[in-house]
């Protein structure tokens, strides 16, 4: 069994799921490990929005009732649930790109009209295909072969991204930004990624101030966002491991656990 939604069938009326999500004054909790992992996006989103939002961890991930997997939508995590003010109501929002366009649809980082949008999906699209495609063949190839694996992306796919990008970029005047002049969701991600690509193998030679400017300036622009900066702040934020096969370290006083029943008001205290 896994956490289903409530049935849409039958012209059932959702608006009540809607209005929590369109909600101005709605606050957030996120179920996800004690890591960045694949959060960095939705938290940095998080972060830009001002939003009221909790930390929520795992009560045992690994352990043999899997109560904290099935308490989620597909078994996965991260999971986004979004309270409103009263807390009378709870909405979950599951999966990693549904979750970040949701908050960048909400917190206008998806451009200013249907153009921008578009090319931002577009940019979002294409680095997340290049994570999907390289986390496919690596995590789907014999052990033997992984190292290869790496190797032929870092080699062929990742330059070629890489390269694409860097002139989208200066495109749009080497300003830190792909759409316009402001932040957005194709900002967040590219940062990530470049984090993500810099734990590569001689990766130090990809992407450089000298070699790949323009997206340097989206990383630097993104860390130094005001809000941003302030997230990088916090005991949470340096309390963040960057993947879960890093050890463990002490977490923030404070922390709230999956209670595994949806959530539905924030989470357990510890
Ligand atoms: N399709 C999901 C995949 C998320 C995912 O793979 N999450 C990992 C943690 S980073 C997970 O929950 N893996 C299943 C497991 O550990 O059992 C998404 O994009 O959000």
């Amino acid at each position: 069994m896994v956490a289903t939604y409530p049935p849409t069938s039958n012209n059932a009326d959702t608006s009540a799921q809607a209005a929590v999500l369109d909600a101005a004054d709605s606050t957030y909790s996120l179920l996800y490990f004690d890591s960045i992992g694949i959060c960095a996006g939705i938290r940095n989103l998080l972060a830009l929005s001002g939003a009221q939002w909790t930390q929520l961890y795992p009560q045992d991930w690994m352990s043999e009732d899997q109560l904290d997997k099935t308490s989620t939508p597909f078994e996965v995590i991260p999971v986004l649930y979004v309270h409103s003010k009263d807390g009378s109501q709870t909405v979950a929002v599951a999966e990693t790109k549904n979750i970040e366009l949701f908050l960048a649809q909400k917190f206008n980082c998806l451009g200013k009209n249907t153009y921008e949008r578009s090319l931002i999906c577009a940019f979002v699209s294409s680095a997340s295909s290049l994570v999907d495609d390289i986390m496919h063949s690596v995590t789907s190839s014999p052990p033997e072969m992984k190292q290869q694996q790496m190797e032929i992306h870092m080699k062929t796919k990742v330059p070629k991204w890489i390269r694409i990008h860097e002139e989208h970029l200066l495109a749009n005047g080497h300003n830190g930004h792909y759409v316009g002049d402001t932040i957005s969701l194709a900002d967040l991600r590219t940062a990530a990624i470049i984090d993500l690509i810099k734990r590569f193998p001689h990766s130090e030679y990809m992407i450089s101030s000298e070699t790949t400017p323009a997206l340097v300036k989206v990383k630097e622009t993104v860390d130094n966002h005001p809000k941003i900066k302030q997230w990088y702040e916090t005991e949470l934020f340096k309390s963040l491991r960057p993947t879960i096969s890093t050890p463990p370290w002490p977490r923030p006083s404070g922390i709230r656990l999956n209670d595994r029943q949806g959530n539905k008001t924030g989470g357990l205290d510890p």
